[in-house]
């Protein structure tokens, strides 16, 4: 209900219908087994979040149909692009082979080159007359990340004052710098957190795991979860356990 950003409402409306702040990171890399995914885990989810540039056998017509079906299970569209370049080209990139300001509601970027960023990615929804959020990186949960303290203030304080931005990424494998940071952002913006795993602890190429519920309770309101649902041999029942676990952790909170 503090939530400036319409989104974020929406979002919180289907978490609270389907009891789960969890958005599945849906990195497979065949439209078959994207499709396969969503069916698997379409109700136990509120979110969806890609990497459209890893699908092997990616074309237009079968991406309209993924999404579509994403909007069929509710959910909203988030392309974890990580956009980092000056305005004028992220709004051009929004656009090409990918055309990501036409199907997404959500996008990352770093703010490593300013504010203009925000701007520029906005003007690639406006395009096309659409809307969308930006999600600002201001932690990520990999090992060795440079996004030290004073870069994260930097990045909250810029990003707060700026109504084109949906929330912050945080890192969901430690909740001591989730719980500053969510004191840094207070309650008018999101913040999402991958990082998380059941099996807490170190993952592959340096990636860090914390635990979904410390993650929600340390103040995280969407736990992005990946290899945990989908390489789990049961990705249905997988995806209800993080549901569970990340509703449990706000019901507390
Ligand atoms: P995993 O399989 O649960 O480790 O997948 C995590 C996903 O979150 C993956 O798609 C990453 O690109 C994404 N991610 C991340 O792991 N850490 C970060 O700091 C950011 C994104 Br930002």
């Amino acid at each position: 209900s503090s939530a400036t950003n319409s989104m974020a409402k929406e979002y919180m409306e289907v978490a609270c219908r389907k009891q789960s702040l969890v958005c599945l990171a849906a990195d497979r890399s065949t439209m078959a087994g994207l499709f396969e995914l969503i069916e698997a885990v379409g109700p136990h989810i509120a979110a969806l979040k890609t990497h459209v540039d890893l699908v092997d056998d990616w074309t237009p017509d079968a991406w309209a149909s993924f999404c579509t079906s994403a909007k069929k299970a509710d959910l909203l569209i988030f392309e974890d692009r990580k956009f980092a370049d000056i305005g004028g080209i992220s709004r051009k990139q929004m656009a090409g082979v990918y055309n990501i300001r036409a199907w997404s509601d959500l996008v990352t970027a770093h703010l490593i080159s300013g504010p203009d960023i925000v701007d520029g990615l906005q003007a690639g929804w406006g395009d096309v007359g659409r809307v969308g959020g930006v999600l600002l990186l201001a932690q990520m949960s990999s090992r060795g990340n440079l996004l030290n303290p004073s870069y994260t203030a930097e990045v909250v304080s810029k990003g707060k004052a700026h109504h084109g931005v949906f929330g912050f990424i945080g890192n969901g494998s430690r909740p001591t710098e989730l719980a500053a940071l969510r004191a840094a952002v207070g309650d008018a913006k999101m913040i999402w957190t991958p990082g998380v795993n059941l099996a807490v602890g170190d993952g592959e190429m340096g990636q860090r795991y914390g635990h979904p519920m410390e993650a929600v309770m340390a103040g995280s309101d969407c736990i992005i979860v990946g290899s945990g649902i989908h390489k789990a041999d049961d990705p249905t029942a997988a995806a209800k356990a993080y549901a569970d676990a990340s509703w449990n952790g706000l019901v507390q909170r």
